[in-house]
């Protein structure tokens, strides 16, 4: 008889949606994964990618033993050792280096799973003891981050479970139906009801397609348009003047800046038409202050990744505050909801393990890990990295200008542990490689940057092979180090109960052990959380200027701050290379994950690059023609897709490819930069000029 049951579980992926999952095993392997319908934001839908985990979880690929390298680095020949050779091998590797210099030593991870238990917890208390490196974890919103902390005092927004009670939704610099499947969802919902959807992309994405409106600018010029949106709402003075006056701080400063941005110079700027701008303002206006309706603005990372994406994400948030949007529940902004978890991260991480504490070692960019790893050292860097730990990431694939990064990890004398699901193109540079469990196998808890729920997960079957959490891949090196503090000893339901803070106003209606047993709870948050203030910077308002960015040595009001590479900030280069080229996630991967699933694999195609029919045929180019792409920093190739959706000048590069699916080895990194944001030292993969021509010119 088969034995049947439903394990409630978490989708582990970063994604701003993290769905709630039910998952079906029988006699031991799971047979289904569905959304629960009962929890708010899933609404019992998941994403094609994630529906089809258990493929992912099962593939034959999975990594099932501990393995060590025998060829050349990056050929990606291992052989099969047991766990006690292999702790034993990188533990004496590392006691080595350590004892000369720990910040010798450097962990890189990321957000290949979103869970407190088997990220940033058991990994980091063993970093902080041995003294390590820090990692500065850029790759992805930190533009963003620092932009909304210098305006509203961290991730603060609109409850999800209201956005479809918006009347005008602007969906600026994101591709939700890829994205953020489950706020699509709502923003259908509130089309149904009657609301008005704006794309602000440079892209006609699936979504720019959908919206009833499309504005197409130029990457890189979004805070241009946020200032000249604000020009025109002051000059009609669609303006909340109590919210202002009670609410926020340096609206003088902020006018006198939003003057110089006419529709006429705005539209120079972006590549668009001046009379766009005015519409916009007006609709955005009209509808918030004349006709007291909720309108919103769903702000998504696409945008941050130039050069001004932190002063972008400034210039965009004050929107909401001049139109008084807070006052709604459905109105304001949806652009990170973390800043509501009370997430214990010093009870999780233990930063006072460090040896010098309060003293912290030095930080190393993730965005930047190519020149690091190809840093000699010196007085300012410090010593040369000799050592990596790679854990839920995959740096090979995803970081920029990657032949810089490939050289670093290509290095004879560095020693490289990667913990994996798979045998990714960072695993092929490992010395020794370990096998992960997946989400199906073991416990974690989540917090969301979308919604507001915590989310268990429960494990649903046993690890296949000799797969380990790295929960427990880490406690075992604290062992073998010879760490003795208890906290190495907690167990991942430990880790998972101590994650939030339940004794918090937020979440003191919610403990771990019930939250396992329902899958899901959500946070007690004021249903308008920004209507009466509230904002968490120095001020407590929403800072159009800020003080802080100003002793910083920044502007302290919104900029328009033009790209790194773009005609107006480096003509000669663009010359040379007058594409501006993005490469956005590709709906059915999720970053560099899922790439190697056949079956989505064969919904995404083949690595292509998408031009349009103008600059196509400039350069004798057909529809399915191999082209090469490149700029100084290197080149690929590939086909070439012909398609009126992009912009004239613009070509596109759905990502994030495994280098080793491509034809040359290569994927859309190879051309990107390591240029760093304004704010925050963010990464500027979409802030990167190329050419295109015609393989075997
Ligand atoms: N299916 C899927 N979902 C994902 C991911 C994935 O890889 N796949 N990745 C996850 C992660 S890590 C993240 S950070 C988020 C990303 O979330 P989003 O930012 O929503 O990412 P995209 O869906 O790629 O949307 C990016 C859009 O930004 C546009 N864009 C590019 N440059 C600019 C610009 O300068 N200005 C404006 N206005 N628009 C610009 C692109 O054309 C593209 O349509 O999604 C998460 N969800
Ligand atoms: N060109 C270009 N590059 C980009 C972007 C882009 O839009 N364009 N987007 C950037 C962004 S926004 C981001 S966030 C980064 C994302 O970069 P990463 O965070 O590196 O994301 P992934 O590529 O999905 O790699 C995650 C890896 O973690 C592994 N993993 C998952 N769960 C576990 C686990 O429990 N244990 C262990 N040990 N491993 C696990 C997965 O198998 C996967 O290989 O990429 C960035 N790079
Ligand atoms: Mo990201």
């Amino acid at each position: 008889m088969t034995i049947t049951r439903i394990v409630r579980a978490a989708c582990p992926h970063d994604c701003p949606d993290t769905c709630a999952m039910l998952v079906t095993v029988a006699d031991g392997r799971v047979v289904k994964i569905a959304g629960d319908p009962d929890h708010p934001p899933t609404a019992g839908v998941l994403c094609t990618k994630v529906a089809r985990y258990a493929e992912r979880t099962y593939h034959p690929e999975r990594l099932h033993y501990p393995q060590k390298r025998v060829g050349k680095k990056g050929q990606g020949k291992f052989v099969r050792i047991d766990w006690d050779e292999a702790i034993e091998i990188i533990g004496e590797r590392l006691s080595k280096i350590a004892a000369q210099d720990p910040a010798r030593i450097l962990p890189y991870s990321y957000a290949g799973t979103m869970g407190y238990v088997q990220g940033e917890s058991m990994a980091m208390r063993f970093f902080h003891r041995l003294g390590t490196s820090r990692l500065e974890r850029t790759i992805c919103i930190s533009a963003g981050t620092a932009g909304m902390k210098h305006t509203y005092g961290g991730g603060l927004g609109l409850d999800m479970d209201y956005a479809d009670e918006a009347r005008l939704i602007l969906i600026w610099g994101g591709n939700p139906i890829t994205s953020s499947l489950h706020f699509w969802m709502r923003a259908q919902e509130a089309k149904r009801r009657g609301a008005k959807l704006v794309a602000i992309d440079p892209y006609r994405s699936l979504t720019a397609e959908k919206c009833q409106q499309h504005i197409a600018l130029r990457p890189g010029t979004d805070s241009a348009l946020a200032l000249g949106l604000m020009h025109v709402l002051i000059r009609e003075d669609l303006l909340d003047h109590d919210y202002i006056e009670r609410h926020t701080l340096g609206f003088g400063e902020l006018s006198e800046r939003a003057r110089e941005f006419t529709p006429e110079r705005v539209a120079r700027i972006c590549g668009i038409e001046a009379q766009e701008v005015t519409d916009l303002a007006l609709a955005f206006g009209t509808a918030a202050v004349r006709e007291n309706q909720p309108v919103s603005i769903k702000l998504s990372p696409g945008l941050q990744r130039t050069h001004g994406g932190g002063n972008a994400m400034r210039a965009i948030a004050c929107l909401p505050s001049l139109v008084g949007a807070w006052r709604h529940r459905g109105g304001g902004l949806l652009q990170s909801s973390s800043g509501f978890f009370p997430v214990n991260t010093n009870a999780l991480q233990r930063p006072e393990l460090m040896p010098g504490w309060p003293i912290l070692p030095r930080s190393i960019n993730m965005s930047t890990i190519g020149d690091a790893l190809t840093h000699k050292g010196d007085a300012t860097f410090g010593p040369a990295i000799e050592a990596l730990v790679v854990y839920n990431s995959n740096p090979v694939a995803v970081a920029p200008e990657s032949a810089k990064v490939v050289s670093g990890f290509a290095r004879e004398d560095l020693f490289t542990v990667v913990v994996e699901h798979f045998q990714t193109d960072t695993a092929d540079y490992a010395d020794i490689l370990l096998p992960a469990t997946t989400q199906l196998e073991h416990v974690d808890i989540h917090k969301s940057y979308g919604h507001a729920y915590i989310v268990a997960n429960n494990p649903a079957i046993a690890p296949l092979g000799e797969a380990k959490p790295n929960s427990e891949i880490f406690r075992l090196l604290a062992r073998r180090m010879g760490f003795v503090e208890s906290c190495f000893s907690d167990s991942d339901d430990e880790l998972a109960a101590q994650a939030f803070d339940f004794s918090s106003e937020r979440a003191k209606h919610l403990d771990w052990e019930s939250l396992k047993e329902n899958g899901w709870g959500k946070l007690k948050l004021a249903e308008m959380p920004l209507a009466d203030g509230g904002f968490t910077t120095p001020s407590g308002r929403c800072e159009f200027y800020s003080e802080t960015l100003a002793r910083q040595g920044h502007d302290p009001l919104p900029a328009y701050i033009p790209p790194h590479e773009s005609v107006d900030s480096n003509p000669g280069l663009a010359s040379r290379y007058p594409l501006a080229m993005i490469s956005p996630p590709a709906r059915h991967f999720l970053n560099s994950s899922f790439v190697n699933i056949e079956s989505l694999r064969a919904l995404v195609g083949e690595p292509a690059l998408e031009i349009h029919p103008v600059d196509a045929a400039a350069r004798d180019i057909l529809e399915g023609q191999w082209v090469r792409v490149f700029n100084d920093r290197g080149s690929i190739t590939l086909p070439a897709r012909i398609t009126g959706n992009t912009r004239r000048g613009m070509v596109v590069i759905p990502s994030i490819w495994w280098k080793k699916f491509s034809k040359d080895g290569k994927n859309a990194n190879e051309l990107t930069g390591q240029a760093i944001t304004d704010l925050g030292n963010g990464p500027t993969f979409y802030d990167c000029l190329v050419e295109v021509e015609l393989e075997n010119q």
